[in-house]
């Protein structure tokens, strides 16, 4: 396939710095060697940077203008690399994602298929400016995306996403606002809970098969705090109880047997607080997995 990698340093979707070092961190981790040695085809367009807005600062919010010109910046770079790439976001915080996914269903409404949304994550990420109590607008995407009232400072959507296309896996900070929403909008919510009972493996089995059968474009959406902080330390906000080394190459082998991702977006990674890299190294690991690394091909091998 061909990827391209596009780097989105943003750092104003919270108010701890960092994540302006995340692509550079996956890129000397080996990203593209990763890539490349798995015979993908790699361009990458360098760091991006946000158009100039000119709209006033909200007091309850954080770098509001600086978002929202990230936000116009990256939808329009969604839009180009999906003509003819699997674009790869390399973050930056989460906020880029109201670009990211909001670029790429514009692209999905062009070529008139539908767009599913898998969301890994230890947090929900469904917050509008109105119902945000942190005013960070990471905490956002998913909100905007979906079409939820309160964004009027953002570019309009040419397109949203579903409801119903959407999958939350590795839930376990969820503040009352948003669960009352996921709850309300019926979105399908995987908590730590349910992985713990019955096993990462079937929830994305079910919801693969939807795509799948809707003929539909997959974005996935990896937050770092979607893995356990022992094996994930770089990330401002993490949760003890996350997604497992070998859980989270499952959900990516996966994902790359079912042949469905079209775009991916990898995101929080703040390699200040890292440990020798290791976490870079992992998001590296991750998305090789995603895009084919494999010990055999299955399932045919017999003993
Ligand atoms: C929190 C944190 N729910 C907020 N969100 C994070 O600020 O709204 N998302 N960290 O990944
Ligand atoms: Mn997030
Ligand atoms: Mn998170
Ligand atoms: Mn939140």
């Amino acid at each position: 396939r061909n990827i391209t990698l596009i780097g989105a340093p943003v750092d104003s979707g919270k108010r701890r710095r960092g994540c302006l070092m995340g692509p550079d961190a996956m890129r000397t981790a080996g990203l593209e060697q990763a890539i490349t040695g798995l015979g993908h085809s790699i361009t990458d367009i360098g760091n991006l940077a946000p158009a100039r807005v000119d709209i006033p600062e909200d007091d309850n919010i954080h770098a509001l203008a600086e978002t929202v010109g990230w936000t116009q910046t990256l939808m329009q770079a969604a839009q180009n690399a999906m003509t003819d790439s699997l674009p790869i976001f390399l973050g930056g915080d989460h906020a880029l994602s109201l670009g990211s996914v909001a670029g790429v269903a514009a692209h999905a409404a062009q070529v008139d298929r539908p767009l599913f949304v898998l969301w890994l994550d230890a947090h929900s990420d469904f917050h509008t400016p109105k119902t945000t109590a942190s005013g960070n607008l990471h905490g956002t995407p998913l909100g905007y995306v979906t079409g939820l009232p309160g964004f009027d400072a953002f570019p309009p959507l040419p397109a949203i996403v579903p409801m119903n296309n959407i999958c939350l896996i590795g839930l376990r900070s969820v503040d009352p606002a948003e669960q009352a929403a996921l709850v309300e909008n019926n979105i399908r919510s995987v908590d730590m809970r349910a992985i713990d009972e019955g096993g990462i493996k079937r929830p994305l089995e079910a919801f693969l098969d939807d795509v799948s059968r809707a003929n539909g474009l997959l974005h996935v959406s990896l937050d770092v705090d979607f893995l356990d902080p022992a094996i994930a330390p770089a990330v401002g906000t993490t949760v003890p109880g996350g997604a497992t080394f070998r859980e989270a190459h499952l959900v990516m082998e996966m994902l790359h047997d079912s042949g469905l991702v079209t775009s991916l977006d990898l995101v929080e990674l703040n390699p200040f607080l890292d440990d020798r890299g290791q976490t870079a190294k992992l998001m590296v690991d991750l998305t090789a997995s995603l895009l084919g690394r494999r010990v055999f091909d299955r399932p045919t091998r017999s003993y």
